[in-house]
């Protein structure tokens, strides 16, 4: 639990990764952005703003999944079903208690409104804000999703968590595209979440390489953190699902109508065939780069004059990568 106006800086750091341009495609970010530093120019008769983390944890290494020829790599938030659903049922179930045992008024949030979730959850005492820029705890790691509720009601605040990184850097040498320009900070537009999930169009080439086989998202940071020692698997299955590890060859070969039916109700579903295919053909080509089978440069060949230009360039270019 914390007040409405426990994160004082974060506005200013919000500010600077604007003006770094560090939200590249993300234009949205750029908007709202007084609701996003003060829950009460978000909503005036918030009073206290009460902050849920959900397990997902893994049951196993996710850097087992990563290089591994011919399949693709998804970030474990996205391997079962889509925390937007789960968490938002979650708060609304917490939110229809308060309401019935104090009268007051809440309004859930997960993810999608100008929230600034992480911040939120350190002032209310949950974790701390790694040097991954994720929030972590000393009890469950950092492999939980965030949820937040504003409520009219008065609550005692409790003390916000201090930082536990010490002089670990291990999530900062572990990133393969370079993505943070200092301890605390991120250039999204590095980022293979960013650039997976957020990027329209073609990638940078330089960055290509580091995508490596990762189809959706990225959990390196998070894999190597070792607070993770003391996460226990998520006890919420529905979390543990099909989506691990995909072959690369059904992945390319997906239609709009195949994409949708595969990732009905998964977060996967948001960014839509074209991106997929383009992310699986960069993965194909640093699969080939490695020596991989050649079967599948036959398979990019067949999509070099895909009508979507992204796809188009992202075969060309794997094809090229043949060792
Ligand atoms: C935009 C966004 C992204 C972007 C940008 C990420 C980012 N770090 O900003 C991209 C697409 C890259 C992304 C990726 C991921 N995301 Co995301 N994302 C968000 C979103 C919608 C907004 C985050 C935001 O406001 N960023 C703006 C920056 C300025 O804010 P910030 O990260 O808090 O930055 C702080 C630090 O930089 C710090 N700071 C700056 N300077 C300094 C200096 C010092 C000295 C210090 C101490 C601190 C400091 O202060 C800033 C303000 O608190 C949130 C949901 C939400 N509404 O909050 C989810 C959220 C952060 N994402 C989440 C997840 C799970 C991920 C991924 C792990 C998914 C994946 N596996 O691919 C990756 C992790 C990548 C990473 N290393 O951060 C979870 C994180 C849960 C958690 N435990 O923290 C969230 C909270 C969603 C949720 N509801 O659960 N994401
Ligand atoms: S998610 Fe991957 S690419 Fe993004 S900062 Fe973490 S390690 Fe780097
Ligand atoms: S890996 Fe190390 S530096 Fe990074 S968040 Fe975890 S403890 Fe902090």
């Amino acid at each position: 639990m914390c007040g409405p106006h426990a994160i004082p800086e974060a506005p200013a750091r919000l500010g600077r990764f604007l003006s770094d341009g560090h939200h590249g495609q993300m234009g949205w970010m750029g908007e709202r952005v007084a609701w996003r530093g003060d829950p009460r120019a978000l909503w005036p008769e918030c009073r206290s703003v009460v902050m849920l983390a959900h397990s997902y944890a893994p049951e196993h290494d996710p850097l087992d999944d990563v290089g591994r020829a011919g399949t693709g790599a998804v970030s474990v938030y996205a391997q079962g079903r889509d925390y937007h659903d789960v968490v938002k049922k979650a708060l609304k179930r917490v939110g229809r208690w308060l309401v019935e045992e104090a009268g007051c008024a809440i309004k859930v949030f997960v993810d999608t409104a100008p929230v600034m979730e992480k911040p939120l959850a350190q002032a209310a005492g949950l974790g701390w804000q790694g040097k991954h820029t994720n929030l972590l705890s000393r009890d469950w790691g950092n492999w939980a999703f965030l949820g937040a509720i504003f409520t009219t009601l008065e609550l005692e605040p409790d003390a916000p968590e201090g930082e536990h990184c010490g002089s670990c850097t291990k999530c900062l040498d572990i990133c393969p595209t370079d993505a943070f320009p200092a301890p605390f900070r991120l250039d999204a537009t590095r980022c293979v979440s960013y650039l997976t999930i957020e990027h329209r169009g073609p990638v940078d080439p330089a960055l290509r390489r580091g995508i490596g086989n990762r189809v959706y998202g990225c959990d390196d940071c998070l894999a190597v953190c070792p607070w993770n020692k003391f996460a226990v698997a998520a006890a919420d299955l529905r979390y543990h699902g099909p989506h691990r590890a995909p072959s690369l060859g059904a992945l390319v070969t997906l239609d709009d109508a195949g994409f949708r039916a595969r990732f009905a109700g998964s977060p996967i579903k948001r960014i839509g065939r074209d991106r997929m295919v383009r992310n699986a053909l960069y993965a194909i080509g640093n699969d080939l780069r490695d020596g991989g089978d050649p079967a599948l440069a036959e398979v990019a060949r067949e999509l070099v004059d895909d009508p979507d230009e992204g796809v188009a360039d992202a075969a060309r270019w794997a094809v090229e990568q043949v060792a």
